[in-house]
């Protein structure tokens, strides 16, 4: 088990587009121990390989109080989604940085568990949030760049201060 490094915006490999799991491996499960171990650590409530730079279609997610409720996702694809919803939200990768972001409200995903069986789940609320968050690091999207310009620019002059501070 090990804690990994997750990149921090800007970083350009936040921006890469992670391909699909062909075959979930001892070494893809090796990956999710610790990319949960990484999670649990920071405190998070998700992280996607993206942010530990590995390219490929995974996802660990933990919204529970308990923080005992481990979700992996692999190759995740969503088939149903419906309202709108709008949180607040953070992100590992962008830390000290909160704003809202308009999503679907439920979602209904399809995906591989860590034995590599295909199950579906209907998410609400704050996970149906974390899914489709997780899954834009996927497609190399980091939720700030939802963002109006003049809002981005105040989050990366608010990061570098920090960087700065560091
Ligand atoms: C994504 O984010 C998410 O700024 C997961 O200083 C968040 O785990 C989806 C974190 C909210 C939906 C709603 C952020 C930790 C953790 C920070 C996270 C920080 C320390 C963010
Ligand atoms: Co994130």
């Amino acid at each position: 088990m090990a804690i990994l490094k997750i990149l921090q915006y800007p970083d350009e490999r936040l921006h890469t587009v992670a391909t699909p799991v062909a075959e979930v491996t001892d070494k893809i499960r090796s990956l999710i121990k610790d990319m949960a171990e990484t999670m649990y650590d920071a405190p998070g409530i998700g992280l996607a390989a993206t942010q530990v730079d590995v390219h490929q279609r995974i996802i660990v997610i933990d919204t529970s109080e308990t923080r005992d409720q481990l979700l992996v996702l692999i190759n995740p694809e969503i088939i149903a989604s419906s309202g709108i919803s709008d949180y607040e939200e953070g992100c590992l990768s962008v830390p000290g940085i909160y704003g809202k972001v308009q999503r679907a409200e439920s979602v209904t995903v399809k995906a591989l568990n860590v034995q590599g069986e295909t199950f579906v789940l209907e998410a609400g609320e704050l996970l149906a949030v974390c899914i489709q968050h997780e899954m834009d690091h996927l497609a190399g999207k980091v939720f700030v760049e939802y963002w109006s310009r003049l809002k981005q620019a105040r989050a990366l002059a608010k990061l570098k201060k920090k960087q700065r501070n560091l």
